[in-house]
């Protein structure tokens, strides 16, 4: 493997916002149970079996609601944050999953 590689993850490319397999991630996902966009991120954790996701739910808990505003300044669900950094749009979610899920299984 060329110095690049080592330094820039492989094969010449530069990785940034890509899930790291070697690490595990600190996932917390703000959600509610009737919201579609939620359900879709429920139903990628849940087949994917990525079991280390804590859960908030921002309808049933009014303090969870108020965290998310305060982090972030919206309440829109779902929201995963990823080691402290909220990710928004439930596909770009799923996407992020999917790659931590790819990564975990090779890594
Ligand atoms: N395009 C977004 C849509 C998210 C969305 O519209 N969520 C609704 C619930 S179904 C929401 O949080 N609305 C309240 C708000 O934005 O404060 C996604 O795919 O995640």
């Amino acid at each position: 493997m060329s110095l690049f590689d080592r330094m820039f993850g492989g094969q010449g490319t530069v990785r940034t916002n890509a899930p790291s397999p070697a690490e595990r991630h600190a996932l917390v996902l703000y959600k509610y149970d009737s919201c579609p966009f939620c359900r879709r991120v429920l139903a990628a954790i849940d087949r994917l079996g990525i079991e280390d996701v804590e859960m908030r739910d921002t309808m049933m808990d009014p303090s969870a609601r108020r965290e998310l505003r305060d982090a972030t300044g919206r309440t829109t669900v779902p929201c995963l944050f990823i080691d402290g950094q909220p990710m928004f749009e439930s596909l770009d979610i799923v996407a992020w999953l999917q790659a931590y899920k790819e990564g975990a299984l090779a890594g």
